[in-house]
Protein backbone atom coordinates (compact mmCIF):
# COMPACT_ATOMS: atom_id res chain seq x y z
CA UNK A 1 0.00 0.00 0.00
CA UNK A 2 1.32 3.65 -0.95
CA UNK A 3 -0.58 6.35 1.01
CA UNK A 4 -0.40 10.09 -1.20
CA UNK A 5 -1.19 13.15 0.78
CA UNK A 6 -1.78 16.39 -1.00
CA UNK A 7 -1.31 18.87 1.92
CA UNK A 8 -0.18 22.12 3.23
CA UNK A 9 1.27 20.50 6.23
CA UNK A 10 3.27 17.62 5.33
CA UNK A 11 5.00 17.78 8.60
CA UNK A 12 2.41 17.16 10.68
CA UNK A 13 0.97 13.92 8.09
CA UNK A 14 4.84 12.51 8.39
CA UNK A 15 5.17 13.05 12.08
CA UNK A 16 2.11 11.07 12.93
CA UNK A 17 2.78 8.29 10.57
CA UNK A 18 6.44 7.89 11.16
CA UNK A 19 5.23 7.00 15.05
CA UNK A 20 5.15 3.84 16.40
CA UNK A 21 3.53 0.71 14.18
CA UNK A 22 3.21 2.45 11.10
CA UNK A 23 6.83 4.05 11.50
CA UNK A 24 8.12 0.23 11.84
CA UNK A 25 6.04 -0.55 8.41
CA UNK A 26 7.05 2.65 6.55
CA UNK A 27 10.77 1.38 7.82
CA UNK A 28 10.02 -1.76 6.78
CA UNK A 29 8.67 -0.54 3.25
CA UNK A 30 4.77 -2.93 3.66
CA UNK A 31 3.86 0.37 3.16
CA UNK A 32 4.84 3.99 1.61
CA UNK A 33 4.22 7.63 2.42
CA UNK A 34 4.58 10.42 -0.34
CA UNK A 35 3.55 13.73 1.13
CA UNK A 36 2.96 16.92 -1.65
CA UNK A 37 2.93 19.98 -0.32
CA UNK A 38 0.15 22.01 -2.21
CA UNK A 39 1.97 25.46 -1.46
CA UNK A 40 4.79 24.20 -3.82
CA UNK A 41 2.17 24.43 -6.85
CA UNK A 42 1.39 28.18 -5.65
CA UNK A 43 1.69 30.68 -8.82
CA UNK A 44 2.60 33.52 -6.77
CA UNK A 45 5.68 34.94 -5.55
CA UNK A 46 4.65 34.59 -1.53
CA UNK A 47 3.41 31.04 -2.75
CA UNK A 48 -0.30 31.88 -1.54
CA UNK A 49 -2.89 29.17 -1.99
CA UNK A 50 -5.83 30.88 -0.45
CA UNK A 51 -8.00 33.80 -0.59
CA UNK A 52 -11.21 35.22 0.78
CA UNK A 53 -14.56 33.84 -0.01
CA UNK A 54 -16.07 35.03 -2.65
CA UNK A 55 -20.13 36.08 -0.78
CA UNK A 56 -18.26 37.07 2.10
CA UNK A 57 -17.75 35.23 5.27
CA UNK A 58 -15.28 34.52 8.12
CA UNK A 59 -12.35 32.56 6.83
CA UNK A 60 -10.49 31.99 4.18
CA UNK A 61 -10.80 29.56 1.12
CA UNK A 62 -8.17 27.40 -0.57
CA UNK A 63 -7.79 28.03 -4.24
CA UNK A 64 -8.93 25.51 -6.79
CA UNK A 65 -5.57 26.50 -9.24
CA UNK A 66 -2.51 24.86 -6.60
CA UNK A 67 -4.85 22.08 -5.53
CA UNK A 68 -5.79 20.72 -9.07
CA UNK A 69 -2.14 20.72 -10.15
CA UNK A 70 -0.99 19.18 -7.83
CA UNK A 71 -3.32 16.79 -7.88
CA UNK A 72 -2.82 16.17 -11.41
CA UNK A 73 1.28 15.99 -11.37
CA UNK A 74 0.79 13.10 -9.14
CA UNK A 75 -2.35 11.26 -10.98
CA UNK A 76 0.04 11.29 -13.81
CA UNK A 77 2.52 9.77 -11.70
CA UNK A 78 0.33 7.36 -9.54
CA UNK A 79 -2.40 5.85 -12.42
CA UNK A 80 -5.56 4.18 -11.30
CA UNK A 81 -5.41 5.77 -7.35
CA UNK A 82 -8.62 6.98 -6.30
CA UNK A 83 -8.43 10.52 -4.82
CA UNK A 84 -10.04 10.60 -1.47
CA UNK A 85 -11.38 14.29 -0.18
CA UNK A 86 -11.45 14.53 4.02
CA UNK A 87 -14.77 16.75 4.78
CA UNK A 88 -17.50 16.32 7.40
CA UNK A 89 -19.98 15.86 4.18
CA UNK A 90 -18.53 12.60 3.21
CA UNK A 91 -19.98 9.26 3.98
CA UNK A 92 -18.67 8.20 7.70
CA UNK A 93 -15.51 5.88 7.87
CA UNK A 94 -15.81 2.33 9.48
CA UNK A 95 -13.88 -1.06 9.32
CA UNK A 96 -15.97 -1.75 6.17
CA UNK A 97 -14.10 0.93 3.98
CA UNK A 98 -11.25 0.47 5.15
CA UNK A 99 -10.80 -3.32 4.06
CA UNK A 100 -12.60 -1.71 0.96
CA UNK A 101 -9.42 0.89 0.29
CA UNK A 102 -7.36 -1.76 1.70
CA UNK A 103 -7.69 -3.50 -1.52
CA UNK A 104 -5.78 -0.32 -3.35
CA UNK A 105 -2.52 -0.27 -4.96
CA UNK A 106 -2.41 3.41 -4.30
CA UNK A 107 -4.65 5.94 -2.48
CA UNK A 108 -4.54 9.76 -2.80
CA UNK A 109 -5.73 11.63 0.45
CA UNK A 110 -6.60 15.76 -0.34
CA UNK A 111 -6.68 17.43 2.84
CA UNK A 112 -7.69 20.92 3.03
CA UNK A 113 -7.34 24.00 5.87
CA UNK A 114 -9.80 26.81 6.87
CA UNK A 115 -12.67 27.02 5.22
CA UNK A 116 -12.12 24.33 3.08
CA UNK A 117 -11.12 23.50 -0.55
CA UNK A 118 -12.80 25.58 -3.93
CA UNK A 119 -15.51 23.76 -4.52
CA UNK A 120 -14.72 23.71 -8.42
CA UNK A 121 -11.23 21.72 -7.54
CA UNK A 122 -13.45 19.26 -5.40
CA UNK A 123 -15.85 18.64 -9.01
CA UNK A 124 -12.29 18.55 -10.93
CA UNK A 125 -10.47 16.06 -8.75
CA UNK A 126 -12.48 14.39 -6.43
CA UNK A 127 -13.18 10.60 -6.68
CA UNK A 128 -14.72 9.65 -3.09
CA UNK A 129 -15.69 11.89 0.01
CA UNK A 130 -14.89 10.63 3.68
CA UNK A 131 -16.21 11.54 7.25
CA UNK A 132 -14.54 10.43 10.01
CA UNK A 133 -17.07 11.74 12.22
CA UNK A 134 -19.77 14.26 13.00
CA UNK A 135 -17.58 16.89 14.58
CA UNK A 136 -15.01 20.23 13.43
CA UNK A 137 -11.70 19.79 12.83
CA UNK A 138 -9.41 22.86 11.25
CA UNK A 139 -8.11 20.64 8.15
CA UNK A 140 -8.23 17.12 7.05
CA UNK A 141 -4.42 16.11 8.05
CA UNK A 142 -5.58 14.37 10.81
CA UNK A 143 -8.81 12.42 9.47
CA UNK A 144 -6.31 11.43 6.54
CA UNK A 145 -3.87 9.97 9.33
CA UNK A 146 -6.92 8.22 11.26
CA UNK A 147 -8.40 6.87 8.02
CA UNK A 148 -4.16 5.60 6.72
CA UNK A 149 -3.61 4.37 10.12
CA UNK A 150 -6.77 1.73 10.16
CA UNK A 151 -5.59 0.74 6.47
CA UNK A 152 -2.10 0.44 7.42
CA UNK A 153 -3.01 -2.36 10.27
CA UNK A 154 -4.81 -4.37 7.72
CA UNK A 155 -2.00 -4.25 5.37
CA UNK A 156 -0.02 -7.85 5.91
CA UNK A 157 3.17 -7.64 7.35
CA UNK A 158 2.09 -4.34 9.35
CA UNK A 159 0.77 -6.31 12.72
CA UNK A 160 3.35 -8.70 14.53
CA UNK A 161 0.61 -11.25 14.48
CA UNK A 162 -1.29 -12.58 10.75
CA UNK A 163 -3.42 -9.96 10.06
CA UNK A 164 -6.14 -11.79 8.90
CA UNK A 165 -6.17 -13.42 12.56
CA UNK A 166 -6.21 -9.85 14.40
CA UNK A 167 -8.98 -8.79 11.85
CA UNK A 168 -11.62 -10.94 13.06
CA UNK A 169 -10.84 -9.77 16.22
CA UNK A 170 -12.85 -6.93 15.08
CA UNK A 171 -15.08 -9.94 16.48
CA UNK A 172 -17.91 -10.19 13.68
CA UNK A 173 -18.78 -6.79 14.30
CA UNK A 174 -18.48 -6.67 17.77
CA UNK A 175 -16.47 -4.67 20.61
CA UNK A 176 -13.47 -6.06 22.48
CA UNK A 177 -13.55 -8.27 25.20
CA UNK A 178 -11.55 -6.90 28.67
CA UNK A 179 -7.58 -7.56 28.38
CA UNK A 180 -5.42 -7.91 31.43
CA UNK A 181 -2.03 -8.20 31.93
CA UNK A 182 0.52 -8.73 34.89
CA UNK A 183 0.48 -8.55 37.39
CA UNK A 184 -2.45 -11.30 38.51
CA UNK A 185 -3.80 -8.53 41.57
CA UNK A 186 -3.61 -4.93 41.69
CA UNK A 187 -5.14 -2.36 43.92
CA UNK A 188 -7.01 -5.28 45.24
CA UNK A 189 -8.37 -5.71 42.03
CA UNK A 190 -8.08 -9.54 40.61
CA UNK A 191 -7.64 -10.94 37.21
CA UNK A 192 -10.67 -13.12 36.35
CA UNK A 193 -9.98 -16.85 37.08
CA UNK A 194 -10.97 -18.10 33.95
CA UNK A 195 -8.29 -16.29 32.18
CA UNK A 196 -5.40 -18.10 34.87
CA UNK A 197 -7.18 -21.32 34.36
CA UNK A 198 -5.20 -22.14 30.88
CA UNK A 199 -8.13 -23.78 29.54
CA UNK A 200 -8.37 -22.75 26.37
CA UNK A 201 -12.05 -23.26 25.43
CA UNK A 202 -13.29 -21.62 28.45
CA UNK A 203 -11.07 -18.57 28.05
CA UNK A 204 -12.81 -18.04 24.53
CA UNK A 205 -16.03 -18.70 25.65
CA UNK A 206 -15.84 -16.27 28.22
CA UNK A 207 -14.06 -13.27 25.92
CA UNK A 208 -17.33 -13.95 23.39
CA UNK A 209 -19.61 -13.56 25.78
CA UNK A 210 -17.75 -10.60 27.37
CA UNK A 211 -17.90 -9.30 23.73
CA UNK A 212 -21.53 -9.69 23.56
CA UNK A 213 -22.21 -7.86 26.74
CA UNK A 214 -20.41 -5.18 26.37
CA UNK A 215 -21.62 -4.42 22.87
CA UNK A 216 -25.33 -5.10 24.30
CA UNK A 217 -24.53 -2.27 26.96
CA UNK A 218 -22.38 0.66 25.12
CA UNK A 219 -23.38 -0.01 21.68
CA UNK A 220 -26.57 -2.01 20.70
CA UNK A 221 -26.91 -0.30 17.61
CA UNK A 222 -23.81 -2.41 16.49
CA UNK A 223 -25.50 -6.05 17.30
CA UNK A 224 -27.88 -4.99 14.37
CA UNK A 225 -24.98 -6.05 11.66
CA UNK A 226 -23.24 -8.37 14.40
CA UNK A 227 -22.13 -11.48 13.28
CA UNK A 228 -23.52 -14.07 15.73
CA UNK A 229 -24.26 -18.04 16.13
CA UNK A 230 -26.96 -19.96 18.04
CA UNK A 231 -24.82 -19.70 21.22
CA UNK A 232 -23.87 -15.88 20.59
CA UNK A 233 -28.05 -15.32 20.32
CA UNK A 234 -29.01 -17.53 23.37
CA UNK A 235 -26.60 -15.64 25.69
CA UNK A 236 -27.34 -12.33 24.31
CA UNK A 237 -31.05 -13.71 25.20
CA UNK A 238 -30.06 -14.40 29.25
CA UNK A 239 -28.18 -11.55 29.56
CA UNK A 240 -31.31 -9.37 28.55
CA UNK A 241 -30.97 -8.17 24.69
N1 LIG B 1 -12.79 18.84 8.42
N2 LIG B 1 -13.91 14.29 8.90
C1 LIG B 1 -11.40 19.65 6.50
C2 LIG B 1 -13.35 17.86 9.26
C3 LIG B 1 -13.39 16.43 8.90
C4 LIG B 1 -14.13 15.42 9.55
C5 LIG B 1 -13.03 20.22 8.79
C6 LIG B 1 -12.11 18.54 7.18
C7 LIG B 1 -12.34 21.26 7.97
C8 LIG B 1 -11.41 21.96 5.89
N3 LIG B 1 -12.77 15.83 7.88
N4 LIG B 1 -12.10 20.92 6.60
N5 LIG B 1 -14.92 15.56 10.61
O1 LIG B 1 -13.84 18.21 10.30
O2 LIG B 1 -13.09 14.53 7.88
Amino acid sequence: MNFHVLTLFPELINTVMNTSITGRALEKGVIGLECVDIRDYSHSKTRRVDDYPYGGGAGMVMQAQPVVEACNDLKKRVGNAPVIYLTPQGRVFDQKMARRLAQYDDLIFLCGHYEGIDERALELVVDEQISIGDYVLTGGELPAAIVMDCISRLVPGVLGNDTSADEESFHDGLLEYPQYTRPEEFMGLRVPDVLLSGHHGNVDKWRRQKSIERTLYVRPDLLENAVLNEKDREYLKEIGG
